[in-house]
């Protein structure tokens, strides 16, 4: 296993064994990672814990019908997707795993790639206008290329981890592990603003993958199969999408990771996910659920 993932996990064993000091194992929110981020039952408890008789107003939980399953590289350490003029495209992640990538849809070839080299860990992509930025995992460094020709062009620093990108057309919107989702400027990659992801006003942390879905932020919580659909104007959880088993077992290796990867074919109105070395990726549709 790569050094960095097992940081990556010791990381989380270190916030379970916060959680757990807590008491807070089970009450989702509270930290991205503390028990079953999709509990909404636990979740509504623990946001109306200070609320004396006050109705107990459960976000919406939504459930998922697969659309479409398409093959998807079981090398490829999923940390962005997103689609872009009818193109799809794909980052991954690990030190000399690390490349951005179009995608064939139907095979999940890669057809075209480009690496990134030693010391760096890939992670989120977006794209602005005619450039692609990638950001990395503790290297401090986003890169930009030429998104039509893969072509590396700028280099910006910036503080703090970078997991996921996407854009509401304007701004770049970052996550880095927190509940704190950080908008750039494309231009200088200066921060901007920042907005605080809360359910109920419990802080969502461990926002990792980001995808701009119809006004809303669309955000997998690392090391759950759920997705926070974030209001970008207040940063409240709007509801959560249940991907809980998406990978059937009989697809499952034991060399998979966790699921992480949301593209929005906006033109088509498609909903794309994946995982990190998942065998599969799936075109959903989402459902009400009760
Ligand atoms: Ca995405």
């Amino acid at each position: 296993m790569p050094i960095l993932t097992t940081l990556r996990r010791s990381r989380a064993t270190t916030i379970m064994i916060l959680c757990a000091t807590l008491g807070l194992v089970g009450t989702a929110g509270a930290f991205g990672a503390c028990g079953d981020a999709g509990n909404d039952a636990d979740r509504a408890s623990a946001a109306n814990t200070d609320s004396g008789s006050a109705p107990i107003v459960r976000t919406p939980t939504y459930g998922y019908e697969i659309v479409a399953t398409y093959p998807h590289d079981p090398k490829a350490f999923t940390q962005g997707l997103l689609w872009h003029q009818g193109r799809f495209f794909e980052s991954t992640g690990q030190v000399k795993e690390s490349s951005i990538r179009e995608v064939e849809l139907a095979s999940g070839r890669a057809i075209r790639k480009s690496d990134l080299e030693e010391p760096y860990f890939g992670e989120g992509i977006v794209i602005i206008g005619d450039e692609m930025f990638q950001v990395t995992w503790e290297n401090g460094k986003a890169f930009t290329y030429d998104w039509k020709t893969f072509t590396r062009q700028k280099t910006f620093s910036y503080d703090g981890e970078g997991w996921g990108l996407t854009t509401d057309g304007s701004s770049i919107i970052m996550s880095n592990g927190s509940n704190t989702l950080i908008y750039r400027d494309p231009a200088t990659f200066k921060a901007v603003k920042a907005v605080t992801v809360t359910d109920k006003g419990v802080p969502v942390s461990q926002l990792n993958e980001l995808e701009w879905v119809k006004g809303e932020i669309w955000a997998n919580v690392w090391q759950s199969e759920q997705i926070a659909r974030i209001d970008p104007a207040t940063g409240n959880v709007l509801g959560w999408i249940d991907l809980t088993g998406i990978l059937p077992t009989i697809d499952r290796t034991g060399k998979e990771d966790v699921l992480n990867g949301i593209g929005y074919d906006a033109e088509k109105d498609r909903i794309f996910v994946t995982g990190k070395y998942w065998s599969k990726l799936f075109e959903i549709r989402i459902t009400p659920k009760s």
